[in-house]
């Protein structure tokens, strides 16, 4: 990290201003060396200067040029951030003339990870930013906005800090058994406070059900037999003629998918081939890759001709996704029905036609109960958000559990803070006391480059 890093941080292409971040001890000089105004060197910190780019005599850009220096910067470095006009050409320019002045290019994410590395802020703040920039929807900005001012880490650490006060605790007794004035920590003590603290942890691993909803949304795949109006579906919530619709069976062969948002929350519609057994090679594919799509899925909508003769055979293949949640349309309500509702006891359906939209809304109803959606919007965004923190959360319930049933198995206590330590520090990797290089590289390179 001694390298002074440069990044354009804005996105590239023609817009009215490019911000060409720097950051390191040099930064200032750097900048100043290929700047006329006033000299960088001796303005105060977060100052904001008028002034030229210029290279080789040569003016490049007006610029203004705002000062940061170390130690209140997103870094904890010196920054430097060029405010030059908008454009790639003016832009790739000001770049190239940070490169031979001194600066090193800086790698995705490189300044988040120098801010993780300085100790400004910790893991789970680090992944909300990649995340905050990703947010597409104001439900996800909110969970990354309040994972970065901390909210999570301050939950993790909370329970970090009980573990680490039993852990004294023990070590106090078996060190220094005279001390009477310390409470002895029994078993009897230790197993309500340990189930304790494994309600805690199951509670953010339940939760994080919702940070990954916020985060990615839900991925709905409607399926069913051809001609039921499967693309009709999704044309009508999306309000627009996506996927194509004839009354030829097996018109739809490929994947067609959309986007909407429901409560604040993503939901990828995705329109199937039909499920029939077919020869045609083409449709045969498309089948196929039903099939997949629904394995994938978090929903279902599983559509029904009204018309049917038979709806027993239709809901057939729904009957084997039954781990799946899945809601029922029957479809083309405007025509004559034989379908009795108690065919339909043990599934979640609505009735609907997609010539007078009808039934959309019920079925969006069904999708905001099902998942808990309205709920979803009133809790406090503080959730469990990546595979990685979601992992370790669950480690770190198993050792607490052993721990617990060895107690229960009469363990010795001095070996019962052996995995109290453990799941501290499982926790600890969570907010990135301890890491492994290669899972910063991992973490970081899916950042934006400047960021
Ligand atoms: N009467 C009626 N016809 C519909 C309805 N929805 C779709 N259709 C017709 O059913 C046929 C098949 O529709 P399509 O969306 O392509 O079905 P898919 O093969 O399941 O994707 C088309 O001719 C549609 O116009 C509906 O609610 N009522
Ligand atoms: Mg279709």
């Amino acid at each position: 990290m001694d390298s002074t890093i440069c990044a354009v941080s804005t996105a590239i292409g023609s817009g009215a201003i490019s911000i060409i971040r720097c950051s390191g001890k040099d930064a200032i000089k750097i900048v100043n060396s290929v700047f006329s105004g006033v000299n960088l060197e001796k303005v105060l910190s977060h100052t904001i200067h008028y002034g030229f780019i210029n290279f080789k005599n040569e003016k490049i850009d007006e610029v203004l040029v705002s000062v940061m220096r170390s130690p209140k910067t997103f870094t904890t470095e010196d920054i430097v951030e060029i405010n030059s006009h908008g454009g790639i050409a003016t832009t790739n320019k000001i770049l190239e003339i940070l490169l031979t002045s001194g600066c090193k290019l800086a790698e995705a994410g490189e300044f988040t990870k120098r801010a993780f590395l300085n100790g400004r802020i910790d893991l789970l703040e680090a992944e909300a930013v990649g995340d905050l920039i990703l947010s597409e929807t104001e439900n996800s900005r909110k969970l990354a906005i309040n994972q970065i001012t901390g909210s999570l880490s301050h939950k993790i650490n909370n329970i970090r800090q009980k573990l680490i006060s039993l852990q004294a605790n023990i070590e106090v007794n078996i060190d220094y058994p005279e001390y009477d004035d310390i409470l002895v920590l029994t078993a009897e003590i230790l197993k309500p406070t340990l189930t304790s603290i494994t309600g805690e942890l199951q509670r953010l691993l339940v939760d994080s059900k919702n940070g990954k909803i916020i985060k990615n949304g839900l991925d709905v795949a409607i399926i069913g037999q051809p001609n039921v109006g499967k693309s009709s579906i999704l044309n009508a919530l999306l309000e627009e003629n996506k996927a194509i619709v004839t009354n030829i069976p097996g018109t739809t062969r490929d994947i067609v998918e959309g986007k909407i948002s429901l409560n604040g929350i993503i939901l990828n519609i995705i329109d199937t081939a039909g499920l029939r057994v077919t020869s045609d090679q083409v449709e045969k594919i498309g089948v196929e890759k039903s099939r997949e799509i629904c394995n994938l899925a978090d929903l279902i909508i599983y559509v029904i001709d009204n018309t049917t003769k038979n709806i027993f055979e239709d809901l057939k293949y729904l009957k084997t996704l039954s781990h799946k949640p899945a809601i029922v349309f029957i479809n083309k309500d405007d025509k004559n029905s034989n379908i009795k509702t108690s065919e339909l006891k043990d599934y979640q359906f609505v009735f609907g036609n997609t010539i007078k939209t009808s039934g959309l809304n019920n079925l969006k109803n069904k999708i905001v109960e099902i998942f808990n959606l309205e709920e979803l919007e009133t809790k406090d965004f503080s959730y469990l958000s990546s595979a990685r923190q979601i992992s370790l959360v669950s480690k770190a319930i198993s050792v607490i559990e052993e721990a617990l049933k060895a107690l229960e198995n009469g363990a010795s206590i001095d070996l019962i803070s052996i995995d109290i330590k453990k799941c501290y520090e499982l926790l600890g990797e969570i907010v990135g006391e301890t890491y492994k290089e290669d899972l910063l590289d991992e973490l970081f390179s899916k950042f934006c480059l400047g960021k």
